[in-house]
């Protein structure tokens, strides 16, 4: 069996006693060994994960914070115009604009975020300044845009031909409905969606950033649970953190990711947290739940890590000195 399938079929065993129910909040659902402090981690969401890792273990093995690395790692799927929901490259609102969510949080409770801005290619670095240089935390639209420019960043037309060419035909019914695994069918290279990166560092400090061009063909304005601190983004350096894909407003009715670090500050496992907010969401609607992708991942301050999500299709990148995985989300579809 070949490295990838076995990964693969490793998390799927691990699911059967979770799924069954018997598992209580705070037992350990198998998974990843604890680590020693002093070795460092990253995981982030879906396969373009693992090259985002990669950029991300490049500060972590020489012993850079997990700040740096969390940027740094994010800023790759950012700069590929072939991930259609992420940076240069993403896919418009109905209105054809590319508005980008970011938003990054280190070891003390610092964080930034951006909101619906456009032009740059790089939300999560404009989100980082926003953290490090202003009393504020959170810039939306043209005020963002303005900052990001006062800051040297540049002005780019973000919309590629390819995007641009997928959103003409959407036109033509303009039909807006969030679908499962939707970038998928619409034949792009990668299959979906938001990254969120969770990294811990050789002191042991965690930090999290997470990035988006959100739901495509959105409304105008619309802004997803990636940029609000506590639903797609959470890390509290004494426990751990959690980061959200999928439609965002289902994480928002939640406050997802901080819910998931509350659940690990009592003591359930990544995985067991994750799994918890997935089904208060089915909880308030099995229906909708039904029809739609939310994933989690989690990461703790062990470096333990583990994620859930509603449909089959979500996938998560590991990597450490010793590992360099992609895994497999259960579900509960
Ligand atoms: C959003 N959570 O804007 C993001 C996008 C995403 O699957 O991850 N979609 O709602």
């Amino acid at each position: 069996m070949g490295n990838r399938r076995k990964f693969f079929a490793k998390a799927m065993l691990g699911g059967a006693a979770v799924m069954s129910g018997r598992l209580p909040l705070g037992r350990r659902a198998g998974g990843p060994m604890v680590r020693r402090v002093g070795e460092p981690i990253v995981v982030s969401t879906w396969d373009f994960g693992r090259a985002a890792n990669v950029g991300a273990w490049e500060v972590l093995r020489k012993g850079g914070r997990a700040l740096d690395a969390v940027e740094q790692g994010v800023r790759i799927p950012e700069a590929d115009p072939d991930i259609q929901t992420i940076g240069y490259g993403g896919l418009p609102d109905r209105d054809g604009h590319v508005t980008l969510d970011a938003a990054i949080m280190d070891d003390k409770l610092n964080c930034g975020s951006v909101m619906c801005i456009e032009y740059i290619m790089h939300p999560i670095s404009v989100a980082r300044l926003v953290m490090e240089k202003t009393p504020h935390i959170i810039l939306v639209g043209e005020g963002a845009l303005q900052f990001a420019l006062a800051n040297g960043f540049k002005k780019q037309d973000l919309l590629t031909p390819k995007s641009k060419h997928d959103y003409e035909e959407w036109l033509k019914s303009a039909h807006y409905q969030p679908e499962v695994n939707i970038e998928n069918r619409l034949g792009g290279k990668y299959n979906h969606d938001t990254i969120g990166m969770l990294a811990l560092d050789a002191r042991g400090d965690l930090s999290g950033a997470c990035t988006t061009s959100g739901l495509a063909y959105k409304m105008h304005g619309r802004v997803g649970d990636s940029p609000v601190i506590g639903a797609g983004l959470y890390v509290d350096n004494a426990v751990g953190a959690a980061t959200a894909t999928g439609v965002g407003e289902e994480v928002i009715r939640i406050c997802g990711s901080h819910l998931i670090v509350e659940l690990m500050r009592q003591g359930a496992s990544p995985e067991a947290a994750c799994k918890e907010a997935v089904e208060r969401i089915v909880r308030r609607s099995p229906a909708k739940a039904a029809a739609i992708q939310v994933g989690f991942l989690a990461l703790n301050k062990q470096g333990e890590y583990g994620a859930w999500c509603l449909q089959k299709g979500f996938s998560f990148a590991v990597k450490s000195e010793k590992e360099e995985l992609l895994i497999a989300g259960k579900s509960n579809y």
